[in-house]
């Protein structure tokens, strides 16, 4: 399987309103494993986990949000509210000692799906600099 950095390079940024894998686990077209769920959000676990714990918050609407340099200013709410989910689901997963999270964007960001997403990482101990 291509490492995340090789599939980050061979994704194309999709046009900001373009359908990705995300919205077939937003309808339930694909199986994932929901930790977190609300009108607004939803919180799965990644299918190729960098740690213990590693789970991705997304918008159920994209909203043309594909990645965090298309925000515009209508996005403050729902930007707020993965952060805040985030928050919610690290405490739902204990992780009391810390985590991290880390927002993807573009081929040098190393993003690979153009839906915008906040990866929760914990269960070891991070690094920095990241690579
Ligand atoms: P990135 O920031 O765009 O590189 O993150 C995309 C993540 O989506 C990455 O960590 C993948 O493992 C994850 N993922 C997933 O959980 N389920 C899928 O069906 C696909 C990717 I495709």
């Amino acid at each position: 399987m291509a490492s995340e950095k090789e599939a980050a390079l061979a994704a194309t940024p999709s046009d900001a309103d373009a359908p990705t894998i995300f919205d077939k686990i937003i309808n339930k077209e694909i199986p994932s494993t929901v930790v977190y769920e609300d009108d607004k959000v939803l919180a799965f676990r990644d299918i190729t986990p960098q740690a213990p714990t590693h789970i991705l918050i997304i918008p159920k609407v994209k909203d043309g949000l594909s990645g965090l340099s298309k925000a515009e200013e209508r996005h403050f709410d729902i930007l707020g509210r993965l952060l805040y989910t985030a928050k919610l689901v690290a405490k739902q997963e204990g992780l009391d000692d810390g985590f991290r999270v880390v927002i993807n964007d573009g081929p040098k960001g190393c993003q690979s799906v153009y839906h915008i997403h906040v990866h929760l990482l914990g269960g070891r101990q991070m690094n920095w600099p990241p690579g």
